[in-house]
């Protein structure tokens, strides 16, 4: 019976969790980036074979790459944007000649993953990051003061968001301010209220027919050239999987990657399949999603959540939660054994945690909480894989 492939995100040498730390959880593959190279420019094959060493010297691979990020002009098709195009196929290139197999990359305007509240306190005390999706119009209407903004909520969230701001400390704003605009740990791109406008207003003439058009243009110029260097591209879900700002977002739903693979129906054009990002839509059901592109997944990452009322979630931790992480993952287990090759997957996020919450640690990425998820979904794995072989399946 095959397993996954375990893996473990690690943000480089300024990571918290080093690399003889990772070597400890059981993990064999680092997902990793070169965070210091500016967003648009080339993997050069030295730098890119610095790092290898640097994982491979305590024994681990480098499995997937995450991210190389899309530049801003790519999704927007303005400026540089062809340029860039031809640097990350040349970055694609460079990764396939030191034999990287995966490449993670997402296509959300402005901001990555996007929540409100870092440290929010679980009853066993703790933290674990959610969206509040109150919190998150009181930022848009009264910090942000985005024009129009009003248009886009219903009069009760707008009533409910007045409360929440008008209870707000200014700390409190500050807090929700930076959390959702300063960077979360693998968003390449980070904004001052100033910055985080203009780059709004950039998008102004771009509606998602625009957005869905940039990516395909995009995903068909660098696929074929993916397919050549033997590297796995690795699309991720928008997280959340809906609008945010009056922004486009079309990597959200079953649809979004239909349209994609029926268009550009190359193998190296595949998906990262992100169980938290998807399931923050209860339309999205994301059996049916494994089963209908099982073969299209080059990427797991595993995460729960638990849906809120009014749109919002919180991370929980990966065996509770809405999604169930017992049937997914015996849908993806029954995938890989038609396959060659472990397909990687990663904890993705854990709770801040014991040690942990006396340390600084980059927010759902602490060593302990994903350690938890980690040895979770281990153990759930070798139990399904081992009623498999029971049962002959
Ligand atoms: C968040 C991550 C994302 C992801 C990118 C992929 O924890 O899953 O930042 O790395 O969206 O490009």
């Amino acid at each position: 019976m095959k397993k996954l492939e375990h893996t473990w995100r690690w943000f480089g040498n300024s990571d918290p969790v080093n690399l003889a730390d990772i070597k400890q959880t059981g993990a064999t593959g680092v997902v990793t980036a070169l965070h210091h190279i500016p967003n648009g420019e080339i993997w050069k094959i030295e730098e890119i074979d610095n790092r290898k060493e640097d994982i491979e010297n305590v024994g681990l691979n480098w499995s997937v790459v995450e991210s190389i990020p899309v530049h801003e002009d790519i999704k927007k098709q303005k400026g540089n944007w062809k340029k860039y195009i031809e640097n990350y196929k040349q970055s694609i290139i460079n990764l396939g000649k030191c034999n990287i197999p995966v490449v993670t990359y997402n296509f959300m305007p402005v901001l990555d993953w996007t929540r409100t509240d870092l440290c929010y306190k679980m009853p066993d005390g703790s933290l674990a990051l959610r969206f509040e999706k109150t919190a998150l119009i009181a930022f848009d209407i009264y910090i942000l003061n985005r024009d129009n903004a009003k248009k886009q909520y219903s009069k009760r969230e707008i009533a409910e968001a007045k409360l929440f701001y008008n209870k707000m400390t200014d700390i409190e704003k500050e807090i929700l301010t930076k959390s959702i605009i300063a960077g979360l740990p693998g968003a390449e791109e980070k904004y001052t209220l100033n910055d985080f406008r203009e780059a709004l207003q950039e998008y102004e003439d771009i509606d998602e027919r625009k957005l869905r058009d940039n990516l395909m243009y995009f995903i068909k110029e660098i696929s074929p050239v993916a397919e050549k260097a033997g590297v796995k591209l690795a699309l991720h879900p928008d997280d959340p999987p809906f609008s945010l700002f009056g922004l486009p977002r079309v990597v959200s739903t079953k649809k979004d990657y239909k349209l994609l693979f029926e268009e550009i129906n190359i193998d190296a054009n595949g998906m990262c399949f992100c169980s938290g990002s998807l399931a923050a839509r209860e339309d999205n059901d994301l059996v049916e999603m494994v089963s209908a592109f099982s073969d299209k997944i080059h990427f797991i990452h595993l995460r729960n959540l638990k849906r809120e009322q009014g749109g919002g979630f919180y991370e929980t931790n990966h065996l509770d939660g809405s999604i169930d992480m017992y049937k997914l993952l015996k849908l993806l287990l029954h995938e890989q054994q038609k396959r060659q090759l472990s397909i990687p997957m990663r904890p993705d996020h854990g709770h801040q945690m014991m040690d942990d919450l006396a340390k600084k640690t980059n927010p759902g990425y602490s060593a302990i909480g994903r350690l938890r998820g980690l040895a979770e979904m281990r153990g759930l794995e070798t139990g399904i894989l081992e009623n498999m072989k029971r049962r002959k399946i």
